[in-house]
């Protein structure tokens, strides 16, 4: 009944009568540094520990003039990739979900690149009182393996939020978009503990030459791109060599 008093009310206000200047802006220094994304590998986003901030930004409504005393409610937003963002969230991103003071607003769905967040439009969660605003934290979680030291980059224009329909609602207006930190912030680190050959040596025969490939990973099987270190061959006991310190060979 609400919805239907609403639309009812819609249809005999004159146009220019809501205020067309809620906006989104980012939240300085809300990205990570660097992702220690092997933390959290959760499948889903209950309680801000499961997963990791990684972005935060604000919903303010009338932010450029005030010319109404309603509230801004949003009912679809998407966040899209900024300029310096891992080629695909679906390959890196395992569960996303937005909260709002702590509380979780909404699970995303996640393609390639973007991020869909729906939600009624009409609950505290997704209401901005008229001349306030609202910050909202995106968390994350990962899946594995990922490539070392690529970035997760965050925007959202106007285009990327669309306005309660059925609600006496403030509109957005045409705002610079609001982006997370390119290409310095919330770098996903891989941090290797331990060596593994890349394929398997079944065999090495006498005085033939071989090659093999020996990689720098974490528990997850990614690989550490900045690893430094030393693999040495040495005569071994029971075979002719061993390749430290990432097999030995036995006896
Ligand atoms: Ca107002
Ligand atoms: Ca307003
Ligand atoms: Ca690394």
């Amino acid at each position: 009944m609400k919805k239907l008093v609403s639309i009812c009310f819609l249809l005999s206000l004159p146009l220019g009568l809501f205020a067309q200047s809620s906006d989104i802006v980012t939240v300085a220094s809300s990205e990570q540094g660097s992702i220690a994304y092997a933390s959290k590998q959760s499948s889903t986003i209950t309680t801000t520990s499961d997963g990791l901030k990684v972005w935060s930004f604000t919903v303010r409504d009338d932010s450029q003039s005030d010319s109404d005393s309603d509230p801004t409610y949003w009912s679809e937003l998407t966040i899209i990739p900024g300029a310096s963002n891992v080629p695909s969230w679906t390959s890196v991103i395992r569960a996303v979900a937005l909260f709002r003071s702590g509380s979780k607003v909404v699970d995303g769905t996640i393609a390639s690149d973007q991020f869909y967040f729906t939600v009624d439009g009409v609950n505290t969660v997704d209401q901005i009182n008229d001349n306030a605003s609202a910050t909202y934290d995106l968390y994350v979680t990962f899946k594995a393996p990922v490539t070392d030291n690529q970035h997760l980059d965050f925007k959202i224009t106007d285009a990327n939020i669309v306005v309660a329909p059925l609600e006496v609602s403030s509109t957005f207006a045409t705002f610079t978009a609001a982006s997370s930190t390119s290409g310095s912030a919330n770098l996903i680190t891989v941090t290797a503990d331990r060596l593994a050959f890349q394929t398997t040596l079944v065999s090495v025969y006498p005085l033939t030459d071989f090659s093999c490939t020996v990689r720098s990973t974490d528990a997850l099987g990614s690989v550490d791109v900045d690893a430094t270190g030393t693999v040495t061959i040495s005569k071994g006991l029971g075979c002719r060599f061993v390749v430290r310190p990432a097999i030995g060979c036995g006896g």
